[in-house]
This record gives structure tokens, sequence and C-alpha cells, in this order.
């Protein structure tokens, strides 16, 4: 006999490539998935009581999703953007004329570590009642040494109030400070020789991204960071060819980033690197949305080259103020044209990848983490299809049903 904390059987489930599987069964213990099969094949061994069986008929169970690309920790918003671009100003106009990223910036420094835990928490608890389990957030909006710190721990504590799962990425080549205005090169500088170096010490960050744009970081100094990164063995992940071509995909890839991001602007080349190197794209149907962007992710490339590819919902004030990874499913589906089973995966195996952490969570699977989601839903179509809309669901998180 071997004792266990809760069955579940007949679940509809998803795999790794986000295919169904019927008439599945899980074996739960110790916050992990101890068995994971067909329901007729559930050894009898597994002992448990009757009232711990949980017949799930034939509804949707997935693994708890995986929101792999936000930026949910910052105070205040930007509406009054919101207005100037539906006057005709584009997102990079603002950005130059010392908005954008710039005016959250200064409204994060403005506000204390309390302040930012209370306006942040509501939208990760927000993901947290759409079956969202664990979240990517990036720092960027403090840019000097305190401030970024002060989001990286502000990140790490919304994750144990919230009892969700929390990766950090140091995000301080997201903008040139006021302080650095016209230096790019030494806020670059003091990044590697100051700020990265005590992130690490205190082991404030899971991974380094950075911005590598036009508006932003050139490619040799993407290129520096990365370097750094590695040299104090952090994993790193690039915000690459978003608004223009800069090359950043290949360089990253090259040099064995964890995922790039958004991509709109990515070439064949680009994605031939992602796939040779396993570097995840992460594609962000809400900024394409929301900064109303011509060109789409060229799908067709990172999937005939075999890339992952992983949704994430961006969550952030400037280009996607939404915290709905359910939505931006149905967008990955109708904009980029994805299939149901590839935004099964992209939220689930293939987010886990893009943040490195795919042998814990992202699969219902003997020895992963047990999160999963079960949905009042037939089938995984139905999940996708739905939009802006609530979806009845009850979620597992380490074993334990948290609604
Ligand atoms: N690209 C984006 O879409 C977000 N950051 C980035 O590098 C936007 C962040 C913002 O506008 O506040
Ligand atoms: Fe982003």
């Amino acid at each position: 006999m071997v004792f266990c904390d809760k069955i579940l059987i007949n679940a509809t489930t998803i795999d790794t490539a986000g295919e169904e599987k019927f008439k599945q069964a899980m074996v739960i213990a110790n916050g992990t998935f101890l068995w994971c099969g067909d329901t007729d094949e559930l050894p009898e061994q597994y002992s448990v009581e009757p009232a711990l069986i949980e017949d799930c008929n034939n509804q949707l169970v997935t693994p708890g999703l995986i929101d792999c690309h936000t930026h949910l920790v910052y105070a205040g918003d930007r509406s009054d953007e919101f207005k100037q671009r539906l006057s005709g100003k584009s997102y990079s106009e603002i950005a130059r004329a010392g908005g954008g990223i710039l005016s959250t910036v200064r409204k994060t420094r403005a506000v204390s570590k309390e302040e930012l835990i209370a306006q942040s928490l509501p939208r990760l608890l927000a993901m947290k009642a759409g079956g969202v389990t664990t979240v990517e957030i990036k720092s960027g909006y403090g840019l000097d040494l305190l401030n970024e710190i002060k989001m990286l721990q502000v990140a790490r504590e919304l994750g144990v109030i919230a009892g969700m799962r929390v990766e950090t990425t140091f995000l301080g080549a997201h903008a040139i400070p006021p302080e650095y205005k016209g230096n790019s090169q030494g806020y670059v500088d003091y990044l590697c020789h100051e700020v990265l170096p005590r992130v690490a010490e205190l082991k404030l960050a899971d991974a380094v991204d950075v911005f590598c744009e036009s508006i932003a970081f050139s490619l040799p100094q993407t290129e520096q960071l990365f370097n750094k990164a590695q040299a104090l063995n952090l994993p790193f992940k690039c915000h690459a060819e978003q608004l223009s071509n800069l090359g950043a995909t290949a360089k990253a890839a090259a040099m064995g980033a964890l995922s790039c991001e958004h991509l709109e602007f990515l070439d064949e080349k680009g994605a031939q690197t992602m796939a040779e190197h396993g570097t995840i794209a992460v594609l962000l149907p809400g900024a394409y949305y929301f900064l109303r962007e011509k060109q789409k992710p060229p799908i067709d490339y990172l999937r005939k080259s075999g890339v992952g590819i992983a949704i994430a919902t961006d969550c952030n004030p400037g280009s996607s103020p939404t915290t709905s990874l359910l939505l931006m499913m149905n967008m990955a589906c109708q904009f980029f044209e994805l299939t149901v089973a590839e935004v099964m995966s992209s939220v689930t195996f293939q987010a886990a990848r893009a943040l490195g952490i795919d042998k814990e969570v992202g699969r219902i699977a003997t020895g992963f983490s047990a999160d999963l989601v079960r949905w009042s839903l037939k089938d995984s179509a139905s999940l996708c299809y739905h939009f802006g809309h609530p979806i009845p669901h009850e979620t597992m998180i380490s074993g334990e049903w948290i609604n």
C-alpha cells in the first residue's frame, strides 16, 4: 500500500505537444504527481479514502497555466498615453519624448515597497483566478540599484503572498534612465559593474533580460550584458525584434539564451539559430494587438524550423495592460493562427521551457509539481474558443485545491 493525498480519475488532459489524452488518472502525494496514466491502469497499491477520489467526468484538466513573460510589478498606469496613441502618436514617439517606460519608472521609483505590493498584488491575483499557477515577473521600472532591488524583492514577496510560483527576471536594461540620458553605454557599464553583481549576490533574479531595440539597447550592449549574466551563472533572454530587426535573436540564441520574446520582425536566419540552440520563442499577442502592430511574428518559419513557441501576457502598463492569459490564448489562435494544440502547449510545457523549469512544472507527469486546473469544459478547443468570458474552474497548486 502506498498512501497518497488525492486521486483524480477520468480526466481529459494534454501531453507536451498540447494534444488531448482521455480517461487519465493522477495520483497526488506531498505536492507532486506520484503516478499519472490511464484510469483503467491505475495501480491498486495507491490507497486513499474514497472521499478523496475525484471523478472528473471527462472534463478538461490542464497543468497549471504558466505566464512566462510579465512586467506586472509597476506603479500607476498609462491611460494618458493610450489617449495620445488614439489621436495618432506612436509608442516609439511617446517613448522618445520621455514618456513610455520612463513615465512608469518615475511612478515606480516614487512609491514604497508596500505601496508597490498593494498596487501589483491585484494583478497577480487576477492571473491566479484565471488558472495561472506560475508567473515570471521582470524588473525594469527601477533602473537604478535600489529601485531594481525593490522591484525584485516585491516580485518575490508577491509570490509568497499569492501562494504562487514566481520566477524573477532582472531587466535593468529596459530603458535608459534620465541620469544617463545620452550615455547608454555608461548605463550598461553601471549595470554590469554595480547592479547585476549585487542582484546576483542577493539571489534576487532567476534570469537576465535585455530590451534590444533602437529605442533601448544596441546589439553590442546586449551582448555585454549577456556576457556578464553568463559570468554570474545566470540564464538570460532577450526582448528581440519587437519594433525592428537588429539581429538580437540570432546573437542571443547562439550565446545560449533561454528564450527570445516578441519577435514580430524575426527573420529566417534568426528562427534557424533559435532551432539549433533550443531557444524558445515567446510570442505576446497582447502587445501586438494593443500597439496595433502590422507585422506578425513569422509563425511558419518558427514551425518549419521546429522552434518551441510559448505565449504570455506581457502584462505591463504601456504595451499590454492585461492579466488574462486565457484572452492571449484566444488571440494566439485568431491573430497568429496557432492551432489549439500549439496554444495548449505554449502556456504549459513550452512556457516552462522558456523559464528553464520544465523538469518541475508545466506537465501532468510523475515527479512534477501537482499544479493543475480542472475546467468546467469538455475539451481544450473550448478553452481557446471563449474570450473575455469567465470559465468556471478549480485550481490546485502543489497538491492543494486553492478555491
Ligand atoms: N517591450 C514591451 O512591450 C514592454 N517592454 C518592452 O521591452 C513595454 C513596457 C512599457 O511600455 O512599459
Ligand atoms: Fe515585455
